[in-house]
């Protein structure tokens, strides 16, 4: 049992996507991302092949190429699959319980059994693919069963994964019944892959704890990033044109995210309204943004969170607009990169404010868009990203005085010291330009290479 492609990536999510055309002709798409182009080279070298779930229950093309030679093998889920694997253990259980329970995680017999069948599933198609002595590369936390399996389907595999969410303390992942079968589905793995430091330390000690066997070198931290090249060049007088459609405010703020409860959005927008009622911030001279992508729809905490920000939202606006002049403009939308570069270029202040991110994109993306040195960036210390960008005006999003006041000397400082922000900015602007989303990609499959 095994295929020809040498190189394999695993993922939840196939990079394709559905387009029906208005003749109802339905066409797979291939949808490029950061992780298809960071691994796009290493995928077209060796005639890779990306294993995972097209995006759409009960639905499944045949295998095809990309214009690029890359071949995606779709794996089927039923719409049962959906909601035990995905909406139900990956993220009512495992997520939350990886953000250090911002909500509670839900303890489900049966969904931990649609995790497993899945798991399994996904496996077995990885081992159908793969050729004799491949290298197979797992992604993430829908996937943590999958290197154990696949190490009993195939030996002789050179099995990699890597952790996009952070990994949380013994104390906190002890809480999951089924802790044995993760940590050992995890430990199938050659190489285990984490953004922080913090994250291998606290999965070495609990393996350690487990009594499996495992040596410094079979984990390793990776912090991911973007690719810059991927944002495009903005359109030319875009910006003037977004601030202008704002009414010229002297400070525009703003915060890019997935709607999820572990984000902050709600936290940013009462610091921001604070700011307002003490004066601080006058309303007549500032305009916040909040571009916020839909996600996870049918979850309950997703519905409660998105209420929150939205009433939060009219709330603000009520208080402190005036016709025609909204002091918070709110999209819940996803907006193509190019698009999104112009908000990121316009931006004085970018409000990042996550109670827990493995690493978070956006904090990188708003850097990279500012190599002239301007705007300021407000960053979470529980951000992975706060790691990497320290000059950033760090906060504590559980103490909404630490965000009003890292809001609130970032737009002094802009003012009064410029050179001082400038010269931040372009340190972290250098820091995400040298440490793009390729070193990451290079740097874990070097490692993985050296094992065994
Ligand atoms: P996410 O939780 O999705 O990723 P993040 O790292 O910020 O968070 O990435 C979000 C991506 O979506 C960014 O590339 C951003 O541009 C894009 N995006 C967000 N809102 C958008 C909008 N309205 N329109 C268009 N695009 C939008 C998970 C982990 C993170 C980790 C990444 C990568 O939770 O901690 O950094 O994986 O490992």
């Amino acid at each position: 049992m095994s295929g020809d492609n040498s190189f394999v990536v695993v993922a939840n999510r196939l990079p394709v996507d559905l387009h029906t055309a208005p003749d109802g002709t339905r066409t797979w798409t291939p949808s490029p991302g950061g992780l298809v182009a960071a691994l796009s080279p290493v995928l077209e070298r060796q005639q890779g092949c990306w294993v995972g779930w097209p995006g759409i229950a009960d639905e499944a093309p045949e295998p095809f190429r990309t214009d690029a030679g890359v071949l995606l093998h779709p794996v089927r889920l039923t719409a049962a699959d959906f909601e035990g694997f995905y909406e139900g253990f990956s993220n009512a259980t495992l997520w939350p319980l990886y953000h250090d329970l911002i909500v509670t995680p839900v303890y489900d017999r049966d969904w931990w059994a649609a995790y497993r069948d899945v798991n399994l599933r996904f496996a077995t198609e990885v081992a159908e693919v793969a050729a004799e002595g491949a290298t197979v590369w797992v992604q993430d936390y829908q996937l943590q069963l999958l290197p154990g399996i696949l190490r009993q389907l195939r030996p002789d595999l050179r099995i990699g994964f890597f952790l996009h969410i952070p990994f949380p303390g013994a104390d906190l992942f002890r809480q999951l019944p089924w802790r044995e079968e993760i940590i050992r589905g995890l430990c199938g793995a050659d190489l285990i892959g984490f953004h922080l430091e913090s994250g291998a330390r606290n999965f070495l000690d609990l393996a350690r704890r487990s009594g499996v066997e495992i040596d410094d070198a079979q984990v390793g931290a990776f912090p991911i990033s973007i690719d810059p090249g991927s944002l495009g060049t903005g359109e030319p007088g875009g910006v003037e044109k977004l601030r202008e459609s704002l009414g010229n405010p002297a400070t525009v703020i703003l915060g890019v995210d997935r709607l999820d409860y572990t984000k902050g959005i709600l936290q940013r927008l009462l610091a921001v309204e604070e700011l307002l009622e003490s004066g601080a911030l006058d309303p007549d001279q500032v305009v916040l943004i909040q571009i916020a992508t839909p996600s996870r729809e049918r979850i309950d905490q997703y519905q409660v969170a998105r209420s929150q920000v939205e009433e939060a939202v009219g709330r603000i606006n009520g208080r402190f607009g005036s016709v025609g002049h909204p002091v918070v403009h709110y999209l819940h939308q996803s907006l193509p990169k190019d698009e999104l570069r112009t908000y990121y270029e316009a931006a004085d202040v970018m409000l990042v404010t996550p109670f827990k991110d493995g690493m978070n994109l956006v904090a990188k993306e708003y850097v990279a868009c500012h190599g002239d040195g301007s705007g300021a960036l407000v960053l979470s210390e529980f951000a992975g990203a706060a790691v990497e960008l320290h000059q950033a005006n760090l906060c504590n999003p559980f103490d909404l005085e630490s965000i009003k006041r890292a809001l609130a000397t970032a737009v002094t400082g802009l003012a009064q010291q410029p050179e001082v922000m400038r010269e931040r900015m372009l340190a972290m602007h250098r820091q995400v330009h040298e440490h793009d989303v390729t070193r990451w990609a290079d740097s874990f499959l070097t490692a993985l290479e050296a094992r065994r």
